[in-house]
């Protein structure tokens, strides 16, 4: 093993297409990428677009996991996963079949021009920390603390829980994406 298993968050967000099947097969593809494991998803949330034009709710959910991959190629697994749900990058914050965005990894911090660890609007996003609450109670943002106290300032009414699920697949299961 090349590197530690570092503990990674991931942001899922569709609002384009079938959204409760396309996060569950990102969930899917995600957890079948070698180097990451895939242990746990908040329940979907619906959740009012912020930014971009006019456009559809989403079905937001947030994934914890691990992984020994480098940021960039968590980045360019997860932009495959995107891709296999044949997201198409037209208008910045427009609708999208499908949204993978690393929330935290570990400790690591990056500013790269095309990968900013922590997710660099991550704490003022009621969509990313209300599920991401929800599945870790003791959620922490790093350089922000505590993702509950992060939520007692923002106005979260633009998200709202469904009965939706995802499925985690054990590890070892369903490699076959
Ligand atoms: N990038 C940089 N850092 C990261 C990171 N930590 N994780 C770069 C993932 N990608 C990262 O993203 C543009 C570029 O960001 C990528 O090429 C990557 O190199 P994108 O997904 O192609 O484009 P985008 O999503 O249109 O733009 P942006 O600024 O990333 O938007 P966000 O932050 O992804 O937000 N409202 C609700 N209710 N729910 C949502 O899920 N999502 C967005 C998009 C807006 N409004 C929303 C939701
Ligand atoms: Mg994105």
């Amino acid at each position: 093993m090349r590197d530690e298993w570092r503990e990674v968050v991931l942001g899922l967000g569709s609002n384009l297409g079938d959204s409760i099947v396309i996060l569950q097969g990102a969930v899917h593809d995600l957890a079948a990428v070698e180097g990451l494991e895939v242990t746990a998803s908040s329940a979907v949330f619906e959740t009012d677009p912020v930014g971009g034009p006019e456009q559809p709710m989403f079905l937001n959910a947030v994934l914890l996991g691990r992984t020994t991959l480098r940021n960039h190629e968590l980045l360019a697994a997860g932009q495959e996963v995107e891709q296999h749900w044949q997201r198409t990058r037209d208008v910045r914050w427009g609708p999208r079949t499908l949204d993978v965005d690393i929330i935290a990894m570990g400790d690591e911090r990056a500013d790269d021009p095309d990968l900013t660890i922590p997710h660099r609007l991550a704490h003022e996003r009621p969509f990313v920390l209300v599920p991401w609450l929800a599945v870790d109670p003791e959620a922490e943002l790093i350089g922000w603390g505590s993702v509950a106290a992060l939520l007692h300032d923002l106005d979260a009414s633009g998200v709202r829980p469904t009965d939706l699920r995802l499925d985690v697949p054990a590890p070892g299961e369903d490699h076959d994406a």
